[in-house]
């Protein structure tokens, strides 16, 4: 739906509020109305009941120098209105899903919810961001967070806000964030040459409308009553206002000069500003899962930074975090192309890296800092830990996979410069970097490759010591080798070493 306007030259976006029957979906945007003293448009209802949709439409922010307007449009609930939904579903580069997150309604919201992100997710092309707004909050029986939560990260690339649209609580949060993903989708069509110039028929209430009933009688089955016509209904035309401070959309291109990553050590051994979701779309890498990745991080459990070497770290039980405090752009160009360059080595490294990652380019103090925010993912060094916990059995089959693994992942990225040590291999058959990735061009490159190791060798450096400790601990030597032998069934070149540098290390020699 992004399109450049070539009348007025302006970007609009369009985002929809969808959810099922009495979720909110209207009282959510005749709230952000109410706040912005604007006036909801609705086609038609019947007792209170939504038929076509509820519209508003601001102006706000400037994207490459064009004004931004965002449609917002609300779905009809009712089943037999289905087709209508799914017809401004898919015109979305945004949707808020209002959950309705009472007990009673939870399990229907969410079904509907996962079939409308498997309907998204099935078009291909750059897909548009989901906000859940958890709404009735205020209701005695709302589910808590913590379920909610946990059911959205299962489906994944979903950001969730909490809601009460009654009250008004959450609404302003719910949207920014989606107008950012709506932003954050038409930059990605931009670069990919999508971005589509022209003017949309469906680019006032009135024409969407018109729109709505004409693709009804193409079909020749109407599968509701009609409206009358909308401006005939709301008696004016629509207006268009500013509900935030443009400044928070304003993202334009900076041409400067590209200066190289400042190393003032003043700065380095200054603790940064904690990283939040105030990123502007272009510094955000991938274009819209990792706004909806940041959001969560910054909603969810912070991480605790520490200062280790030049590095800022944060680390907890569901993400890392990482800022290299030498590296602190003044200019947004430099910063920007370094961010481009980082996130095309990514890109490069292919599908063994772990998905649920972002780069995020943060202004503060003048100037911009580099973070990478990865979620943390079962790796092989908690299968170590564990396996030698067990006894010698689950220890000789722990061991011998955990070894085989980090082989495999040595070999698969060796030509990345991936550093492949237990706690950042991922404990999964297909080799998989659940790491951080470090920046191709960062100012220490030389310094930082390691030496490629032997599979003798690597194995050594990464277990030996956990292995020896375990001896000492009094875990049966000659039954974990037992149990090892018995799960080499495979016997080729590496699984011969594995087995063997396994054994020497346990041995003792
Ligand atoms: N307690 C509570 N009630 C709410 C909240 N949000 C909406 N409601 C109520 O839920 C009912 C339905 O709200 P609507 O906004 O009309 O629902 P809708 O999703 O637009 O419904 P359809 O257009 O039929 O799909 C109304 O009575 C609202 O007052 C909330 O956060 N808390
Ligand atoms: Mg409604």
């Amino acid at each position: 739906m992004a399109v450049i306007d070539a009348d007025t030259d302006r970007l609009v976006i369009r985002l929809t509020y969808d959810g099922v029957p009495f979720c909110g979906k209207t009282t959510s945007l005749r709230t952000l109305a109410r706040l912005v003293s604007l006036e909801l448009k609705t086609p038609e209802e019947i007792h209170g009941r939504t038929l076509y949709f509820d519209w508003l439409e601001y102006a706000s922010g400037l994207y490459e120098g064009k004004q931004i307007v965002c449609q917002l449009v609300t779905v009809p609930g009712q089943k037999k209105l289905e087709s209508r939904r799914w017809h401004l579903v898919d015109e979305s580069d945004a949707v808020v899903f209002v959950l309705d997150s009472t007990e009673e309604r939870l399990a229907v919201s969410f079904a509907q919810l996962e079939r409308m992100h498997q309907r998204l997710a099935a078009r291909g092309g750059v897909m548009p961001g989901i906000v859940v707004q958890a709404n009735k909050r205020d209701d005695p029986s709302a589910v808590p967070m913590a379920v909610i939560r946990e059911r959205a990260a299962r489906m994944g690339n979903v950001a969730v806000v909490e809601s009460v649209a009654t009250a008004g609580d959450g609404i302003r949060i719910a949207f920014v964030l989606a107008v950012r993903l709506g932003l954050d989708r038409a930059r990605a069509l931009a670069q990919m040459g999508l971005l589509e110039s022209g003017t949309s028929a469906s680019g006032t209430a009135e024409g969407l409308l018109r729109e709505m009933r004409s693709s009804e009688d193409k079909r020749n089955a109407p599968s509701g009553p009609r409206a009358p016509d909308l401006l005939e209904a709301s008696g004016g035309s629509l207006e268009t206002a500013s509900i935030f401070d443009s400044s928070l959309l304003n993202s334009t291109d900076d041409n400067g000069t590209h200066g190289d990553a400042d190393d003032d050590n003043s700065r380095a051994h200054n603790a940064p500003a904690p990283l939040d979701t105030d990123i502007p779309s272009g510094m955000l890498w991938p274009a819209v899962a990792g706004r909806i990745l940041l959001h969560e991080y910054c909603s969810t459990s912070i991480a605790t930074l520490d200062h280790r070497g030049a590095a800022w770290r944060g680390l907890n039980s569901q993400w890392i975090v990482h800022a290299d405090g030498e590296v602190y752009f003044e200019q947004e160009a430099s910063a920007r192309r370094d961010l481009i360059e980082w996130a095309r080595f990514h890109v490069s490294i292919g599908k063994g890296l772990s998905a649920s990652r972002c780069l995020a380019a943060h202004e503060r103090d003048r100037g911009w800092r580099l973070w990478q925010v990865v979620r943390r993912e079962a790796n092989l060094l908690e299968l170590v830990m564990q396996s030698l916990t067990s006894g010698p059995d689950r220890a000789g089959a722990g061991l011998y996979t955990a070894a085989h693994r980090l082989l495999s992942a040595a070999r698969a990225f060796e030509k990345n410069g991936l550093p492949c040590k237990i706690d950042t291999i991922g404990n999964c058959e297909t080799p998989c970097y659940v790491g951080l990735v470090r920046r191709p061009d960062g100012p220490r490159k030389s310094a930082r490759k390691s030496p490629q190791l032997s599979d003798e060798a690597l194995i050594r450096q990464e277990l030996g010591a956990r292995i020896r400790q375990a001896v000492r601990m009094g875990i049966s030597v000659s039954r974990t080798i037992g149990a090892i032998v018995a799960v080499d069934a495979t016997q080729d070149a590496r699984s011969e070493t594995v087995t063997s540098t396994l054994k020497t290390i346990l041995t003792g020699q």
